[in-house]
């Protein structure tokens, strides 16, 4: 167990009280010893403390360093670079210091995982996503944009209308540091309305496309449309 998790939560039973109340005990081991016991906990029963009241002795706010490769994958050989590609008329293939020379905007938001761990007011600099499709100039036919990772795996998607919005962004800063790479840097993207798994980590692409294309998580399971409070993050009822 560590807190490199391969996975958000799994889908499926539902977490009875005498099992939370069993692994209370494992979490008060984990708050004792900041071992990894609690991260495991609290990555498996983060909504369930919550939504039990327990939140108050149990801590879920903190960071989690999530990579469904297992790894914290190298920039690309040759260097960074962030390509706006697909249903465009100017293609953009910008270095990090073009991106970072673009004008800055700043947001502060919590993030939270679909899992039930949230960070409060975390403070993030980059560049609108609208942005940067103004630039590329977004052909009528898109409709929708995807995103990839240069760990390889990863995936997102979002519709036009949702990458548009002002809360929507390519950060390169967090806090008041560069992006560690462990937090997905040099760039990730920054979807604030939406849980975690919409923010890509390691960022390298963004595609305008016909369609929305469900991305890595969504292809497992989990929503498209994911409004922190008004998704589940899942598409199964049961959970
Ligand atoms: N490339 C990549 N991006 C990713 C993930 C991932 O595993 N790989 N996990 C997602 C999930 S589920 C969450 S909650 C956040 C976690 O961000 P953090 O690892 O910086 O805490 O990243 C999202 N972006
Ligand atoms: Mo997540």
């Amino acid at each position: 167990m560590s807190d490199v998790a391969d996975s958000p939560d799994r889908p499926g039973r539902p977490v009875g009280r005498r099992v939370v109340l069993g692994l209370l005990g494992l979490g008060a081991v984990g708050v004792a010893t900041g071992s990894a016991v609690q991260g495991w906990f609290d990555d498996h029963l983060g909504s369930a403390v919550r939504a039990s009241g327990l939140g108050s002795v149990v801590p879920i706010d903190r960071w989690r360093y999530y990579t469904v490769t297992g790894s914290f994958p190298d920039p690309p050989r040759g260097g960074f670079r962030l390509r706006v590609s697909g249903l465009v008329d100017r293609p953009l293939d910008l270095t990090l210091d073009a991106l970072e020379g673009l004008p800055t905007v700043e947001l502060t938001r919590d993030f939270q995982c679909v899992t039930g761990w949230r960070v409060p007011d975390v403070h993030w600099t980059g560049v609108r996503l609208r942005d940067l499709l103004d630039r590329a100039g977004v052909r009528p036919e898109g409709t929708a944009l995807r995103f990839t990772s240069f760990d390889g795996d990863y995936t997102e998607s979002l519709t036009l209308e949702q990458g548009l919005r002002d809360d929507v962004l390519v950060a390169h800063r967090m806090g008041d540091a560069p992006i560690s790479r462990e937090h997905g840097g040099p760039v990730r993207l920054v979807v604030a309305p939406m849980y975690g798994y919409k923010s890509v980590k390691w960022l390298d692409g963004v595609e305008v496309t016909e369609r929305v294309r469900p991305g890595y998580w969504e292809v497992r399971g989990y929503d498209v449309d994911a409004w922190v409070g008004r998704s589940n993050g899942r598409t199964d009822p049961a959970t």
